[in-house]
């Protein structure tokens, strides 16, 4: 059950986690009502090559998809060896959105990792948005489902710079929640 703000309305925690260069900085500054707190440094190891910029603790946001609920968003720094503020992030969470660079293998190869990451630390609900689908075949989705052995349902392209986008991604994996959390109280 998610927590009650002083406004009344239900706040819902998601991490937004993914290999460096995902997007996922940009989707959080993409949907945020309020200014994005953010905790860039200047790369100095082989994030150097993809970006300047890079993320060490967390970005935070709020999303205000209705008067009903306010969206917490805490995205992760995607290199493992921050990956003890993956564990902090994630507490209290009610699901994670996992952002992939769909056009860079490695960073397909990279999210398994950081998604068994997840999976061992706590079993929430997922949902995997494939960015820079604009470079790379739209059938691309399904395969990393399969890698993934996640339904394809689940797996959804994403332009992360795009607001509609990603709040198209939010929501799914809030609906995803909600089915969960009806189903759990259902079985109770
Ligand atoms: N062309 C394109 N650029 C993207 C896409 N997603 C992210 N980017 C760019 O990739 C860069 C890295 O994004 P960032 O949010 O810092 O990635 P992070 O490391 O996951 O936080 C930024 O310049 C984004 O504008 C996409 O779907 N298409
Ligand atoms: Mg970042």
């Amino acid at each position: 059950m998610n927590k009650i703000s002083a406004a009344g309305k239900e706040i819902i925690k998601l991490v937004v986690a993914g290999p460096v260069n995902a997007g996922k900085s940009t989707l959080i500054r993409s949907v945020s009502d309020v200014p994005v707190l953010c905790t860039n440094e200047l790369a100095t190891d082989d994030v150097a090559v993809l970006k300047d910029y890079t993320t060490v603790a967390m970005d935070h946001g709020l999303f205000y998809p209705d008067g009903n609920r306010e969206i917490h968003l805490y995205g992760t720094p995607g290199q493992r060896r921050f990956d003890f503020m993956w564990d902090i992030l994630a507490e209290g969470a009610a699901g994670i959105v996992l952002l992939v660079d769909g056009s860079d293998p490695e960073s397909v190869n990279e999210l398994g990792y950081i998604r068994g990451h997840f999976d061992r630390q706590c079993a929430l609900p997922v949902i995997v948005g494939v960015s820079r689908h604009d470079a790379v075949a739209a059938s691309h989705t399904d395969s990393i489902a399969a890698d993934l052995g996640i339904e394809c349902g689940h797996v959804m392209a994403v332009d992360p710079r795009s607001p509609d986008d990603s709040k198209l991604l939010l929501l799914h994996l809030c609906d995803r929640i909600s089915k969960r959390e009806t189903a759990g109280a259902t079985a109770a």
